[in-house]
């Protein structure tokens, strides 16, 4: 089946992508294929914050995957690759024998619409701060070794990590979704962009997990399919040795404190002047590329815990 409306075509404001949910959701009556979109919580400015469960009617216990995007505002390939996901998943394209899967297509709402409006390049959420600037990186504000290294004090810094940890109720509803899933998911996966990284713990210390070679290959899968299909080169590697080091990100939080065993952080491809605005003619190419490397972890991740 074509994807619905024009998720290909264009970066939707954030109204139409709840409206694209409820679609989903609806036509899925008609199917075999079960989709429940869930209010998981409220942005700042007062936004619903949603997910969308996808399962197979088959009614069997089935371990469970979870995706979210855009918890930075301005990476708007992230909530794309994730409404295509969706889309691919409800209509019955991909194999649902494995997995239940959990996706939240856009973390900071407010930050989404305020790129569309104000300022393309804004990261941050938009809530006020005790301090002189508005808004937090979500992506600095989870607990766990939260404000140790790469993270900033100061409110007008791109990477704020709040007050304190889970001062953004955006991060807060993110945690609280991911908790309630937490006995069954195995892979959890957040769509950032860009740069074509897959990250894997630890982005607090240089240390590595105990599992790490377990995290690379898995990692290593998507790089490979991904290389295959498209030619695009992906690097996989803990997130302070490839990157840089940054605590309070929600892969290590999900992995050391929902016990998740296979946390990453997805760095999706680059386009535009910025690298966050890629033409919207390059939507299409970027959510497929990104998609067959989603399915070759899942596929990974299915083979390991079978
Ligand atoms: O800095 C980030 O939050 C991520 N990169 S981005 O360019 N999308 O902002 C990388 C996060 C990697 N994970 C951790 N440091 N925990
Ligand atoms: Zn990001």
């Amino acid at each position: 089946m074509s994807p619905e409306g024009s998720i290909l075509e264009r970066f939707l404001r954030y109204d139409e992508i709840l409206q694209f949910l409820d679609k989903i959701e609806a036509k899925s009556t008609e199917s075999s294929v079960n989709v429940t979109v869930k209010t998981i919580g409220k942005s700042f400015e007062g936004r619903e914050i949603k997910t969308v469960t996808i399962s197979s009617g088959d009614g069997k216990a089935k371990n469970s995957i979870f995706i979210d995007a855009g918890i930075h505002a301005r990476e708007w390939i992230a909530p794309a690759t994730a409404l295509y996901i969706i889309d691919q998943l409800a209509s019955g394209n991909y194999s649902l024998e494995d997995f239940d899967w959990v996706i939240l297509p856009v973390v900071n709402p407010d930050g989404y619409e305020y790129t569309h409006q104000t300022d393309r390049l804004w990261r941050k959420t938009r809530s006020n701060t005790s301090g002189e600037c508005i808004g937090v990186d979500g992506n600095r504000n989870f607990d766990f070794h939260w404000a140790e290294v790469g993270a900033s004090g100061f409110s007008c810094s791109e990477t704020y990590r709040g007050e304190k940890a889970f001062s953004e109720s955006e991060t807060a509803a993110l945690r609280d979704a991911v908790m309630s899933v937490s006995d069954t998911c195995k892979l959890y996966l957040t769509l950032h962009s860009f740069g074509n990284y897959l990250l894997y713990p630890w982005g607090w210390t240089s240390d590595l997990p105990a599992s790490w070679k377990e995290l690379q290959e898995v990692g290593n899968s998507a790089a490979k399919a991904i290389k295959e299909a498209k030619g695009t080169r992906y690097t996989v590697g803990s997130s302070t040795n490839v990157l840089y080091a940054a605590a309070g990100g929600s892969d290590d939080y999900m992995f050391a404190k929902a016990n998740i065993p296979f946390s990453y952080t997805m760095e999706l491809s680059q386009g535009g002047h910025s690298g966050f605005d890629p033409p919207q003619s390059e939507i299409e190419g970027f959510v497929k590329e990104s998609f067959i490397g989603i399915r070759a972890m899942a596929e990974e991740v299915a083979r390991m815990f079978k």
